[in-house]
């Protein structure tokens, strides 16, 4: 069974590889840098579950596969849940993390510790060539700190610490951030799903 990731994010594919994997799904994942004439998706969804069934459906439709995608971000609740779905162009810069983190920082320079809650959210879509589509979400809880900590990860990493947790994102290891991410739970809830409709 072919699998294709509609993501052009590498950080996204090599956590998904994984958590699929640990799902037990028996498929090979292909990245949407394989079908490099498919053009981008206008993100123009209002949620994260628009923006993820439009890129899984763009792509299942230009390949004739199955194809999954993620949208994902940080929703800070002192910003009213932004940056959200503008999460990987929050600074003008479309995927410049570190651009979209010290932004952020800044704007938040001045917001003490109790009030600096946010969580990562991500949709997981799935969408056939024929249309068929399904999309889950997943949350992770946690608050931002005042200066980036940690090398792992990727993105809003090095600030969102966990609930429960006394490191960043950033600082716990591939595994134990999958295991409680907003991606790891959303896949994790679209795993079976994958296996009932793909057989
Ligand atoms: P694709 O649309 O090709 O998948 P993208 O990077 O543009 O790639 P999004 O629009 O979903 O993807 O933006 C996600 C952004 O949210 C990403 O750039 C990060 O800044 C942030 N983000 C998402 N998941 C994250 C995570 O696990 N850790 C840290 N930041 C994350
Ligand atoms: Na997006």
């Amino acid at each position: 069974q072919r699998l294709i990731l509609a993501t052009r994010n590498a950080n996204k594919v090599t956590e998904l590889r994984a958590i699929l994997a640990g799902a037990g799904l028996d498929v090979e994942l292909v990245g949407a840098d394989a079908y490099p004439e498919v053009p981008d998706v206008k993100e123009t969804g209002v949620t994260f579950a628009e923006n993820a069934l439009l890129k899984a459906h763009a792509l299942a439709k230009a390949t004739g596969l199955p194809a999954v995608a993620d949208d994902s971000g940080l929703c800070v609740d002192v910003l009213g849940g932004a940056p959200g779905i503008f999460s990987a162009r929050w600074s003008g810069r479309h995927g410049d993390d570190r651009a979209n983190l010290e932004l952020l920082l800044a704007q938040l320079a001045d917001v003490d510790a109790l009030h600096r809650g946010a969580h990562f959210a991500c949709a997981a879509a799935l969408a056939l060539p024929d249309g068929t589509e399904r999309v889950v979400e997943g949350r992770l809880m946690g608050s931002l700190r005042h200066a980036p900590e940690g090398e792992g990860g990727f993105g809003y990493d090095p600030i969102l610490q966990p609930e429960g947790e006394t490191r960043t994102c950033a600082e716990l290891t591939a595994g134990e951030k999958n295991a409680i991410s907003h991606r790891g739970k959303a896949f994790r809830a679209l795993a079976p799903i994958v296996r009932e409709l793909l057989g």
